[in-house]
C-alpha cells in the first residue's frame, strides 16, 4: 500500500458534537428527529419539543470532549479524520449575512487539534445536517434560494479553513434519496414530504438543485485553493441479480442506474440518457436550466468517496414493472450472506467490486469514507470489551480494498472506518447500535456518564496503521 495512505476514521458533526444550542449553533433537522430502534424509525417533529428525546441534542458531547477523543486517535496513529462542519453552527439558520464566530472558532480548534497529531482532516459540508429553517421556512432544496444558502456557507468554510483543510466532500450520501421515503428526501433535501403526492419528482428536482450547489461550490473551492481536492460522496450499495435470469440481470443493472446516477452527474457533469427518457415518461418537468448545465460541467469532482456497509440483491418482476425500474419493493435476501443485529448484509469481497466498479467507469483518485459494524457491545467483568465481530468484519474488508489495489490497480487514497468512537446512529438514533474502537458509556435511553474505555478493536486498527496494512491480526 502506499506510504501515504490515509488510514483514519470517519464521523458526523450531529452524531457525535451535542452541544445542540451552545455557541450560537441553530437547529438542525437532526435536533428534531427523536429516537428509533431496529424495525422502529424516528420521528420528525415540528421544531423541539418538551418531553422528547432527541439523541442528538447530546451525541457523545464531542463538542466538549474532542481533545481527549482526538488524543484517542493520535494514539491509534490516525493519518486522517472525517467529519462534517454542522452548517448550523455556521449558519444558525442558513440564511444569515454573516456567519457565527464562535462556530468557526471550534472547527478552528478542532482541525489545530488534529494537526498537532499529523491528522489530515477530510471534511463533509452537508451531512444530514440542514438547518430547520431552511427546511420549515424554504421548503429545503426543493427551492433555488437554497443553493446560494449552500454555496456562501461552502466558500465561508473555504476561505477560513483553506490552509488547515484540503480534502472537503460536499453532500453525504446524496443518493439516499433514491429510496423516497420522508427520512431520507429530509436528511437530504431537506423536505418534509407532509402528504405529498409526487415524492419521486420532488426528489429529482431537489437532487438536481443540490447538484448545482455542489458543482458551483467545487468551481469556488478551487479558485480559492486550487489545490483543493473536493469530492462527491456515494452512499453504496453493490446490487446483484438475485440469480442469472436475463430479467434479474437487467433489473441489478437498472437499479445500479437508478441508486448511483448522481455520481455520472458530479463526475462527467451530466445527465445520463436513460434518465432523461424517465423524466419523459413519467412526465417530470424538472427545472433544469441552461445554465446549470454549464455549471454542472464545469464544475466536475475531482476525488470521488463512498461510503460501503453491505451489499443487497433484487429481483425483477417484469409484469408488475414492465421498465424495470427502481423500487425497494424488489429487495431480497442474498442467501450467501450473514448479516448484522440490524440486518444489514456482510459482504467484504463486495468493497473490491465497489472499488473496481467506481474505477472503470470514472477513473478518478477514489477513499473510502465510512465502513464500519454497528452490534451490541459487552463490557465484561474486568472492564474489557472483547469485539471480535468488529475485527473480523473490517479485516475482510481491508483485505479486499487491498487486493483491489494491488491486484486490480485502482487508485485509492485512503480508507476511513465508520466511526472510531462510539456515536448516535443516524438511522435509528440508538447509541447501543456501537461501531467504535472506543466505547462511550451511553445508552438508547440517554443515561451514562460519557466515559470513555478502549475495545480490543482499538489495538487491532492500531498494529494494522502502524504496518500500513500488512498485519491484519489472522
Ligand atoms: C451512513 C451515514 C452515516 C452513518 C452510517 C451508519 O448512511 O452517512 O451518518 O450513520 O450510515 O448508519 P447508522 O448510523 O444508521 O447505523
Amino acid at each position: 500500500m502506499r506510504k501515504d495512505f490515509f488510514w483514519g476514521g470517519a464521523t458526523a458533526a450531529h452524531q457525535i458534537e451535542g452541544a445542540w444550542d451552545v455557541g450560537g449553533k441553530g437547529i438542525s433537522i437532526a435536533d428534531v428527529m427523536t429516537v428509533g430502534g431496529p424495525g422502529k424509525p424516528r420521528r420528525i417533529t415540528d421544531g423541539v419539543l418538551p418531553g422528547e428525546n432527541y439523541p442528538n441534542h447530546e451525541a457523545t458531547d464531542f463538542y466538549h470532549h474532542y481533545k481527549e477523543d482526538v488524543a484517542f486517535l493520535g494514539e491509534m496513529g490516525f493519518k486522517s479524520f472525517r467529519t462534517s462542519i454542522a452548517w448550523t453552527r455556521i449558519f444558525p439558520r442558513g440564511d444569515e449575512a454573516e456567519p457565527n464566530e464562535e462556530g468557526l472558532k471550534f472547527y478552528d480548534d478542532l482541525f489545530d487539534e488534529l494537526h498537532k497529531y499529523n491528522i489530515e482532516p477530510l471534511v463533509t459540508l452537508s451531512h444530514f445536517e440542514l438547518p430547520w429553517a431552511l427546511v420549515k421556512e424554504y421548503d429545503g432544496f426543493l427551492n433555488r434560494k437554497a443553493i446560494d444558502m449552500f454555496v456562501k456557507f461552502a466558500t465561508v468554510c473555504f476561505e477560513r479553513y483553506k490552509d488547515k483543510v484540503k480534502y472537503w466532500m460536499t453532500f453525504n450520501e446524496i443518493n439516499n434519496q433514491a429510496d423516497p421515503i420522508q427520512h431520507h428526501i429530509l436528511q437530504e433535501g431537506g423536505i418534509l414530504l407532509n402528504g405529498r403526492e409526487n415524492a419521486e419528482e420532488i426528489m429529482y428536482q431537489s437532487s438536481h438543485y443540490e447538484l448545482v450547489a455542489s458543482a458551483l461550490a467545487v468551481k469556488k473551492g478551487l479558485e480559492i485553493n486550487p489545490d483543493f481536492k473536493i469530492g462527491c460522496m456515494i452512499g453504496f450499495n453493490p446490487i446483484y441479480p438475485a440469480s442469472c435470469a436475463p430479467e434479474d440481470i437487467l433489473m441489478a443493472q437498472k437499479a445500479m442506474n437508478e441508486k448511483y446516477w448522481w455520481t455520472f452527474v458530479h463526475c462527467r457533469g451530466y445527465y445520463p440518457a436513460w434518465l432523461l427518457k424517465k423524466f419523459e415518461r413519467h412526465g417530470y418537468k424538472i427545472d433544469i436550466t441552461e445554465e446549470d448545465k454549464k455549471i454542472l460541467k464545469e464544475g466536475t469532482v475531482n476525488w470521488l468517496t463512498f461510503s460501503y456497509y453491505q451489499s443487497l440483491c433484487i429481483k425483477a418482476d417484469p409484469e408488475e414493472n414492465p421498465h424495470y425500474e427502481y423500487n425497494e419493493k424488489y429487495y431480497v435476501r442474498n442467501e450467501h450472506l450473514k448479516a448484522s443485529d440490524w440486518g444489514w448484509q456482510i459482504d467484504g469481497l463486495g468493497v473490491r467490486w465497489a472499488l473496481n466498479w467506481f474505477y472503470d467507469r470514472f477513473e478518478l483518485p477514489m477513499c473510502i469514507v465510512e465502513n464500519g459494524f454497528g452490534a451490541y457491545d459487552k463490557i465484561e467483568e474486568d472492564g474489557s470489551i472483547i469485539d471480535d465481530y468488529r475485527i473480523d468484519y473490517l479485516r475482510e474488508h481491508i483485505k479486499a480494498l487491498i487486493a483491489a489495489v494491488e491486484e486490480d490497480g485502482v487508485d485509492l487514497m485512503g480508507y476511513q472506518m465508520w466511526s472510531p468512537i462510539d456515536i448516535v446512529s443516524a438511522s435509528t438514533g440508538e447509541m447501543d447500535k456501537r461501531y467504535g474502537f472506543v466505547y462511550v458509556n451511553k445508552n438508547n435511553a440517554g443515561e451514562g456518564d460519557l466515559s470513555r474505555r478502549r475495545k480490543k478493536s482499538f489495538y487491532w486498527y492500531k498494529r494494522v496503521i502502524e504496518t500500513n496494512g500488512e498485519d491484519l491480526g489472522e
